[in-house]
């Protein structure tokens, strides 16, 4: 049953939450209402969510930032603003809860910088990538100077943010803006099969690999390798690992809590 916010809405089936980006006449364009409803929506989930998808309406993901919005904010408005999309988006990232980007069409600025926060992306053949700042006269403000140069470079956000040039779904996938290319309207299908999949994971896991994987990966190599036996430690010793292995060996399907 999907549930309607002013700027989104939101469909559980169960383990499995679908939140779309709902302006589709404006080209689901983020203004301040619909990030913090992404917000409040994604740090209010029950622990039975296991993953969410996010998905825009309409024809395209996302516009990105809503200029129209954007026009008249002071320079502490803009900083607090921008904080306010670090905020959400790093609740998105490190929520504890798989988030799988299902992309189509636009997927431009903040969008991008929505899809980079997500786990897993799912591009479809009309998912087309650019980052428009230079030629608005802004600078990105979602996250992409950390998260979109860590997935795809800082050289290549260089050239993309000078040249504000337009990547197809094939660029995007080649440089890693997704990880999986489908056929047109295919994303949101292939999304909730990947979600299938993740659901079933037990969840300490699930937890490491969003919180401690991209942490370890940021630490110096000696640090790095005693977190990893720290979270494998933690993790091997649960009551689910006991159930997973004992399920490998017995060569059934595990089943997790
Ligand atoms: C918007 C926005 C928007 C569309 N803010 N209103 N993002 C951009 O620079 C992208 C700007 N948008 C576009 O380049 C195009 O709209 C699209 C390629 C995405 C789609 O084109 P199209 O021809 O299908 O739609 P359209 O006719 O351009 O737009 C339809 C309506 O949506 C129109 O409003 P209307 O009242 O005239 O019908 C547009 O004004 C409106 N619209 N995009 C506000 N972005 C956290 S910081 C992140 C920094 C950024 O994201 S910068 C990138 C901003």
């Amino acid at each position: 049953m999907a549930r309607r916010f002013r700027f989104i809405t939101v469909e559980r089936r169960g383990p499995v939450a679908v939140l779309r980006l709902e302006r589709p006449d404006k080209r689901n364009a983020v203004n301040t209402g619909m990030i913090e409803e992404i917000g409040a929506f994604a740090l209010g989930l029950p622990d039975k969510v296991r993953v969410m998808i996010i998905t825009g309406s309409g024809p395209h993901f996302s516009a990105g930032l809503d200029l129209a919005e954007h026009r008249d904010r002071a320079a502490s408005e803009g900083l607090k603003h921008s904080r306010l999309w670090h905020r959400v988006l790093d609740g998105l990232q490190y929520g504890g809860r798989p988030v799988i980007a299902a992309l189509h069409g636009a997927v431009v600025g903040g969008g991008v910088e929505i899809a980079a926060a997500a786990h897993i992306r799912v591009a479809d053949a009309t998912a087309f990538y650019q980052l428009p700042e230079g030629r608005r006269g802004i600078f990105v403000g979602g996250g992409a100077s950390v998260r979109v140069s860590r997935l795809i470079g800082v050289s290549r956000v260089t050239e993309l943010m000078l040249t504000g040039r337009t990547l197809d779904a094939e660029e995007g996938q080649r440089i890693g803006l997704s990880h999986y290319l489908v056929e047109p309207g295919k994303a949101l299908a292939k999304a909730r099969e990947l979600a299938a999949t993740v659901s079933a994971n037990a969840a300490l896991s699930n937890y490491m690999i969003l919180n401690a994987l991209p942490r370890i990966a940021e630490m110096p190599a000696e640090g790095g390798f005693l977190a990893e036996s720290m979270a494998a430690a933690l993790t091997q010793t649960s009551l689910d690992a006991r159930r997973g292995i004992e399920a490998f060996l017995k060569k059934r399907k595990a089943s997790f809590d």
